[in-house]
Order: C-alpha cells, then sequence, then structure tokens
C-alpha cells in the first residue's frame, strides 16, 4: 500500500512540496555563527570570506544531511526500483548557490549573510569549482542528477573522488600551462565520508578452482574503495539524493613499520600511495604503459566499488529472501559512455563467483540490468583496451570477456551461417569483441582465418589526440620515400590484440542510446550498423538536456525575474514547456527592453571578469560573441578565429568611416582547454592569443573588434559568459559533434547561434525557428564525399580562403608562421593534413552568414526578437525532459514522493 501511495503515476499532479526545512535569516546566521566557531578549519579570531564560506555551507550541509537521511530511509523500507548512473566524471560546479536555490532559501540567505556583514555573492565566489570531468559529458552527468532528484526519481550517482581535478589553465606569451587543480586543499564541505562504506579491491592475481568447483581470483594486490557521499537536493521538494564517490586507500595495516623504523621511510608508505594514487587524478596522460594501467585501474575501481555496493543493497533490501531474479527488477545500472564497461564482466562475476549463478542466468540479469549511452563517433574516441594489459590486471574479467566473445561468434555464426566466408568474415571483424584474437576452438575450421593486418594507429583512450599524428606521418614518408618500385614486406610484427568496449556494451546492455537525434541516426547506420542489423529494438536516441535550475534560474536572476513576470508565474522553473508562453510578447516592446536591459547587466559582469583576468578592456555596448567549449579541431575554433583574421584584413583596407558602416562592434569570447599533450589544439589556443594581441592593440580598430581568450574556462565561468551572450558559435564539422549542451544553455539564455547542421544544434533550430538561427556549411551525409574530394586534389578553395591564410603567414601576429596550424589545412605534403575538418570548405559559407549576422544586429528589435524566441523555444532542452524519458525507455523506474 505505501509503495502504491509512493509511486507517482507518470500523469502524476506537479509538486507544489515546499521545503520543509524553513528558517528564518536569523536562525541561519546563529547557524553560521555556530559553525565559525565549532567546525575548526580556520583560527578562531578572525571571519573573513574563507571562513563564511565554509561555515554557510556546512549550515546548508545540515539541512541536506536531514533530507538525505529521509530519503535513503524511504527508498530502503519501500524496496523500489532504482537507477544508478555510473560515470567516470560529474562536472557538479560550485554547490552553494544551487543548494540554497533548490532548497527556496536565496532570499534568507541573503539576509542572513548580510546580518553577518557579507553578501552572499561573494561568499559563494570562494567555492572551489570542483572540476571532477573533461566537459560535456561529465557536466551532462550532474545535470542529470539535478533532474532525477527535482522529479523525485530514486537514483543515485556512482563516480571517483579525484584528488584533482581537471587542469587549472594558465594562459602565457607560450600558450596554454597546465597546473594542478587542488580543490581539496581546504577540504571540501559537502561530502560526508562513510567509514562503513568499503569495499575490497583487487588487480592482478591469478584465477584457481575453488574447493566447491567454482571459480576463485587470488593473490595479486588488494586495496580499498571508500564511499564520500555529496547529497544532490532537488529543486522545491524534499527529495536529495546521492552521489556517492569512491576513494581508494590501502588496507589498514599495509604501512610497513619496520621499514619505517629502520628508516627506509618512502618503501614503508609504498603500498598506501599506490592504492591512494589511482584516485590522485582524472585522466592521467595516456603515453605510457603505466598512465594506462592506472586509468584502467580507475575505471575496475569505480565498477567493482559501485556493483559491490549496490548488490549489497539488493541483499539487504530483500531482508532473508533473496532471488537474483529480481535484481534486474530493482535496478538499472546506466554505463555513461563506454568507461564503466567492466561493469559487466564484474556483474558477472559477482553474480557467479560469490553468489554461485550459472553462466545462463548471470548472463540474463546483467542483459537487463545494464545500458549503454554513447557519446561520440570519431573512431579514435572509441575505447580498446590491451588484451595483454587487462589480462595481467584483470584475469578473471578477461575469461568472462572471452566467453562473451564466444557466444557472441555463435551467434554471428547461425545468423549469417558459413556458405559465403567472406561475409561471414566482414561481420566478425564489425562485430567481435577481441580484435586480432584468433577465433575460439569451436570455430577454427568453419572459417578462414581473417588476414592480419595491423592497424595504422593504436588506439589509445582519449579523444583528444591529433587524429593524424604530424610528426609520426612525416617520417612515415620519409621512410617510404624513394622506395615505390620495392615490394612491402608483409609486417613481421603481429598486430595487437585488443578489447573492444564499446562492442563488449552493446552486446552485455540491453539498450544502446546516442545523445541527439542525428548522433543517434549515425550511430545506427555507422558505428553499431552490423548489430542494428541483430537486435534493431535495442538502439535508442536520449537527446541531452541541461538543467534550467542552474542554466538559467540561479545564473540568470536578471533573465528569470523577466521571465516569471511576464508568464505571470516561476513554475516554468520545473514546467519549460511554459517558456513557449514568451512567444505572444515577442513583439512587445516592453518586454523588448527589460530583456535588452537584463543583457547588459549580464554583460557588465562579463566586462569586469575580462578586465580582471585578461587585462583588457572591452566595450559592453559592442556584440558579444562566443565560443567556449574544450579545444578541438573538428569544434572548429580555427574557423572562428580565421573568420576573426578575414574581419580584421577587410577593416585594414578601409578607412575608418567605412569600417563603422561595415561592421557591427564585436567581443570575440573564446574559452576551452587543451588536453595537455594534444599539441595542434595547443597551437590553436597559441593563435588565438597572438591574433587577440595584435587586434587588441591596434589603436585604428577601437571597439570595433576585440578577441579575448578568457583563461580557465569552467562551470562558474560559464556560468557568467552564457547568460551575458548574445551570438555564440557551434561550428563543428557536420557529423562530428555527438549532441553539444552549451548549445542549449545559451538558446535558453536568449543567445542566437550559429551553426552547422551537428549535434543538438538540428533540434534546437527546429524548435526555436530556423529564422532564430544562424544556419551554415556542409552537412553531414556530404562529409565523406568531400574529404575524398579534398584528399584527391580536386578541392578548388574559395579565394577569400586563400587570402585570409596569405595574411596570416604574412607575419601581422608576430614572427611565428603558423606553418603548423595553416599546413594543417592544405594538401598532403609537409604539415598537410588535407583539411580533415573542412575549414576551407565551409570557410566561405561561414563568412557569409557572419555578415548575415552583422546585419540582423543592427536591428536590435529584430534581434532582441530572435533573443526571446530563442528562450521560448527552448523548452525541449530541458535535463527533465530527458531524464523522464530514460526512466520510462531505458531504466522503467518511477518516481516517488516522500511523505
Ligand atoms: C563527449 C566524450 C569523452 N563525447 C572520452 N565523448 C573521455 C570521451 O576521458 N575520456 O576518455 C572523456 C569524454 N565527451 C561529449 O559528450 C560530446 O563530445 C558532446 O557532443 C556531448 O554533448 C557530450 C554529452 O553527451
Amino acid at each position: 500500500e505505501k509503495l502504491a501511495d509512493a509511486v507517482i503515476d507518470s500523469e502524476q499532479e506537479s509538486f507544489s512540496l515546499l521545503s520543509p526545512f524553513a528558517p528564518d535569516a536569523a536562525s541561519v546566521a546563529s547557524s553560521i555563527k555556530y559553525h565559525s566557531e565549532f567546525t575548526p578549519l580556520f583560527s578562531p579570531e578572525k571571519f573573513e570570506l574563507p571562513k563564511a564560506f565554509f561555515a554557510t555551507a556546512q549550515s546548508v550541509r545540515d539541512a541536506l544531511i536531514v533530507n538525505w537521511n529521509a530519503t535513503y530511509e524511504y527508498y530502503n523500507r519501500l524496496n523500489v526500483k532504482q537507477a544508478y548512473y555510473l560515470s567516470m566524471e560529474f562536472l557538479q560546479g560550485r554547490a552553494l548557490s544551487n543548494a540554497v536555490g533548490n532548497l527556496g532559501l536565496t532570499g534568507t540567505y541573503a539576509d542572513a549573510m548580510k546580518k553577518l556583514g557579507f553578501d552572499l555573492e561573494s561568499v559563494a565566489s570562494q567555492e572551489p569549482d570542483p572540476a571532477l570531468g573533461n566537459g560535456g559529458l561529465g557536466r551532462l552527468a550532474s545535470c542529470f542528477l539535478d533532474s532525477m532528484a527535482t522529479l523525485n526519481y530514486p537514483a543515485w550517482g556512482y563516480g571517483l573522488r579525484y584528488k584533482y581535478g581537471l587542469f587549472k589553465q594558465r594562459i602565457t606569451k607560450d600558450g596554454q600551462e597546465e597546473a594542478a587543480e587542488d580543490w581539496l586543499e581546504l577540504s571540501n564541505p559537502w561530502e560526508i565520508v562513510r567509514n562503513d562504506v568499503s569495499y575490497p579491491i583487487k588487480f592482478y592475481g591469478k584465477v584457481v578452482f575453488g574447493s566447491d568447483g567454482k571459480k576463485l581470483w587470488i593473490g595479486g594486490e588488494d586495496i580499498v574503495a571508500v564511499a564520500y557521499d555529496v547529497p544532490i537536493p532537488g529543486y522545491k521538494t524534499k527529495t536529495t539524493i546521492n552521489l556517492r564517490l569512491w576513494s581508494t586507500k590501502a588496507p589498514s595495516g599495509d604501512f610497513d613499520l619496520s621499514s619505517y623504523n629502520s628508516g627506509k621511510h618512502t618503501e614503508a608508505a609504498e603500498a598506501l600511495f599506490n592504492a591512494e594514487k589511482i584516485c590522485y587524478v582524472l585522466y592521467p596522460g595516456d603515453e605510457s604503459i603505466e598512465g594506462k594501467a592506472l586509468r584502467l585501474k580507475q575505471q575496475y575501481t569505480l565498477c567493482s566499488a559501485s556493483l559491490q555496493d549496490i548488490v549489497a543493497r539488493f541483499e539487504t533490501r530483500a531482508g532473508g529472501n533473496v532471488n537474483w531474479e529480481e535484481f534486474p527488477e530493482k535496478v538499472a545500472v546506466q554505463m555513461n559512455d563506454t568507461h564503466p564497461t567492466l561493469c559487466i564482466p564484474e556483474l558477472m562475476r559477482i553474480l557467479m563467483d560469490l553468489k554461485g549463478l550459472s553462466w545462463e542466468d548471470a548472463w540474463k540479469i546483467t542483459q537487463r540490468t545494464v545500458a549503454y549511452t554513447n557519446h561520440t563517433v570519431l573512431p579514435e574516441a572509441l575505447e580498446k583496451w590491451s588484451l595483454e594489459l587487462m589480462e595481467k590486471l584483470l584475469p578473471r574479467h578477461v575469461e568472462i570477456i572471452e566467453k562473451i566473445d564466444e557466444e557472441l561468434v555463435r551467434t554471428i555464426v547461425s545468423e549469417y551461417g558459413t556458405a559465403d566466408p567472406g561475409l561471414l568474415e566482414e561481420k566478425l571483424k564489425a562485430m567481435r569483441i577481441l580484435e586480432n584474437v584468433e577465433l575460439p576452438s569451436a570455430f577454427a575450421d568453419v572459417i578462414v582465418k581473417p588476414k592480419e593486418k595491423p592497424d595504422i594507429a593504436v588506439n589509445t583512450i582519449g579523444q583528444f589526440e591529433d587524429v593524424q599524428p604530424v610528426v609520426e606521418k612525416e617520417q612515415e614518408e620519409e621512410e617510404t620515400a624513394g622506395k615505390e618500385e620495392e615490394v612491402i614486406p608483409e609486417p613481421t610484427v603481429k598486430p595487437p590484440q585488443m578489447v573492444r568496449m564499446a562492442n563488449l556494451a552493446v552486446v552485455g546492455g540491453h539498450a544502446v542510446n546516442g545523445v541527439a537525434e542525428i548522433h543517434s541516426e549515425i550511430v545506427k547506420k555507422d558505428v553499431f550498423n552490423e548489430f542494428v542489423k541483430l537486435w534493431p529494438d535495442k538502439f535508442q536516441n536520449k537527446t541531452n538536456g541541461v538543467t534550467p535550475r542552474r542554466w538559467i534560474s540561479f545564473c540568470n536572476p536578471y533573465l528569470s525575474d523577466i521571465i516569471t513576470n511576464w508568464i505571470g508565474t516561476d513554475d516554468w522553473v520545473l514546467n519549460t514547456e511554459k517558456l513557449a508562453e514568451l512567444r505572444k510578447f515577442a513583439d512587445n516592446e516592453d518586454l523588448q527592453s527589460e530583456w535588452r536591459a537584463a543583457k547588459k547587466k549580464n554583460k557588465l559582469k562579463v566586462v569586469s571578469l575580462i578586465k580582471e583576468t585578461t587585462g583588457y578592456t572591452v566595450s559592453p555596448d559592442a556584440m558579444f560573441d562566443i565560443q567556449i567549449k574544450r579545444i578541438h579541431e573538428y569544434k572548429r575554433q580555427l574557423l572562428n578565429i580565421l573568420g576573426i583574421v578575414y574581419r580584421y584584413k577587410k577593416m585594414k583596407e578601409m578607412s575608418a568611416s567605412e569600417m563603422e558602416k561595415a561592421f557591427v562592434p564585436r567581443v570575440c569570447i573564446f574559452g576551452g582547454k587543451a588536453f595537455a599533450t594534444y599539441v595542434q589544439a595547443k597551437r590553436i589556443v597559441k593563435f588565438i592569443t597572438d591574433v587577440a594581441s595584435t587586434i587588441n592593440h591596434d589603436p585604428e580598430i577601437g571597439d570595433l573588434l576585440k578577441v579575448i581568450f578568457v583563461p580557465d574556462y569552467n562551470v562558474s565561468v560559464a556560468e557568467l559568459l552564457i547568460p551575458a551572450s548574445e551570438l555564440s558559435q557551434h561550428i563543428s564539422t557536420a557529423g562530428m559533434e555527438a549532441s553539444g549542451t552549451s548549445n542549449m544553455k545559451f538558446s535558453m539564455n536568449g543567445c542566437i547561434l550559429i551553426g552547422t547542421l551537428d549535434g543538438a544544434n538540428v533540434e534546437i533550430r527546429e524548435e526555436v525557428g530556423e529564422e532564430n538561427f544562424f544556419l551554415f556549411g556542409a552537412q553531414a551525409h556530404e562529409i565523406v564525399n568531400l574529404r575524398k574530394e579534398r584528399a584527391e586534389g580536386k578541392f578548388v578553395p574559395d579565394p577569400t580562403f586563400e587570402e585570409v591564410k596569405k595574411f596570416v603567414r604574412s607575419g601581422v601576429f608576430g614572427s611565428n608562421n603558423y606553418d603548423e596550424l595553416i599546413g594543417s589545412l592544405e594538401g598532403n605534403e609537409g604539415f598537410g593534413r588535407a583539411d580533415y575538418f573542412l575549414v576551407g570548405k565551409d570557410f566561405p559559407s561561414y563568412i557569409e552568414c557572419q555578415e548575415k549576422v552583422d546585419e540582423a544586429y543592427r536591428d536590435q528589435k529584430k534581434w532582441t526578437r530572435m533573443s526571446i524566441l530563442n528562450t521560448a523555444g527552448s523548452f525541449k532542452f530541458s535535463s527533465d525532459r530527458t531524464i523522464h524519458e530514460y526512466a520510462k525507455d531505458i531504466w522503467n523506474i518511477k518516481q516517488v514522493k516522500l511523505p
């Protein structure tokens, strides 16, 4: 009965639960005072901003813990089905304003801060921005947590508690420099360590048969994973879910006292360091085998600790009555990309080796429990692991993976038969989990052995490397130069044997989804086409979304107030479809002038940010044109900056009055980090800052054009930039950006997008209307042919493109001739990479489109209307919509309302 009462029908009422915790400003102030005295982090005599932040956070945490406990207890009691979102990244951003906002206490806390002599905004800005993620994939995970809590879904996140988050970026005269991000330096007020929730994790060792005939994994290296819980409050609900982050340590007793006593201090602590270093850094470099082993250890730690925890909870909640077949009715595991794919063999291992289930039963349960989200189609980003490394580190898992692979081979053989060995070979090549590995012995003689040829580039885990490493290519060419006549001998080196994690994820799960419509189509047509033929029902689309709490309500209070006033309610924060009501006021001059005033106030904040971080002064009356995202060739920051260079060249050819007539004043803002070993991306950063310093110091240009690279782009910087944006750039080569999520945030904040038909741009344009989106560039289905043409030398570049390259090479931006950068956009010689990302092809249509942008901006009424219609049309992109879809179509979980 209780369960039936609590579980909310999908077409249920919307919640109007007020926070159960409704103190007044005076009691909040006294709670903060209390924590400033009794939560010892700082000396007692002073009460300054950092201490004020920690004391305030502690006081908010008290409320969160009450709600967290109530939520946990209730789910335990009802034993409802719960979803678990496993991700190597959660890019949470600062928590204070978000928590206070979700509790509905922003006003109360602001008043309390005043009583104590502070203002809430400055206190909140003391919080370190925890960067436990690289970009969109990690931030998506955090938006999902906010929606799960807000919508009262029983769901948790599982991740790793990295000691150092994504590096801090400094911009120097040489470009980007990286420094460690020590976000835990002063401790993390939001986490609660659970010393009683810890699990053993094993690496290396060997597999033997136990006395009961079951497989036993023994020996090797043992460490312990300890739970750190971060409460995640929902908006206007008591539901407070959990983000459980694992930290690693050595088992107690591993400190070697006798070594220490004999003076060997470092050796004494070796085991401790060995265990702790697993969670030191988000994505350690993968250049060395040590680095690779560490990343695999991280992935396994996440999967093993989380599954042991989930299984233990299942058993506890079942009381004395464990029925393993019910596991998928109580548990849904979502794998955020392939990084947690070891969940599949790990759940199999636990069920078979520890719980005694048969292979068949364990396999059915695993498949029904697990699902996989794909976030990229870049071939170099599809994760593969060396079989040799995995065999050493996780011998039992490799046995299980080999058996899954064998079963898959059986399925493929029975589906396609052996009559056409060529066809069968092709299918096996596309679908097998193990690459370059002999067929299982049972199939050895029915199939002609596939011819071994090494892959050109051995895949590593990142998507951040040069797609075709320049240096290697050059060497290759040197080595083969003048040898045309010679017969090239068959390579004697054995091709590397690899485990293809994406194939394992597709085979082992019951659902596979892409993250935008066009991306899900590409996933089906290209990446996993062979699997679609086998299991068409597995494949789905779940277009990404972002939380309207953080990304409109809290980061843009000026705009939020206007929306609330004009719609007549603040319900839109929960029911974003209400934003569509703004459409009927799009031409209203009062709304338009309020709208512009709010934008201006947000722009003024960014003017200060730019002054503080770069020293440049920019005009708040110029158009703010922004591109913020990881620096990657496919995202084409190079197209943007070359467009700016072209604009600058044109200006230099004009008189002052001609210039003003021809161009609208712009501040072009970039932000984003380049992966530390991604050389070409770092060159792009350096080039942008070089162009910036030339243009910004050119007295003839003045406010007509400024170029800014905002250093150390992160969630907090995004929260300032997005509300101030007027134009934002989402200009990836079509087919390459899976979704993008900042595009959604910009549109919600009344920013107009310039972009290609890629990722979620396609759907945003449909929703906000074609006339409110600046479209240019080649389309996804044209790309293969365009590249082919390009490589064959058939492509004739537009004169504007030749002109802009020549201008760059002429030395206007300093002594650097940018050979590697500009060369990458040209033929196949030298630095030539035949413009793989088609910057040259799209350049003329981009320039033309930017002219239309200027023209539209000149008519401020028209522009404001476009801006309002973007916000009004953005409602589909709330992560609430996305989470409802996952809950219904993949996880099969129901909303549960706390009493
Ligand atoms: C996305 C990644 C990613 N796709 C490997 N793939 C990583 C791959 O550390 N690694 O090894 C880290 C991240 N990230 C992004 O996901 C897509 O590029 C975006 O288009 C998409 O919006 C986002 C969320 O779906």
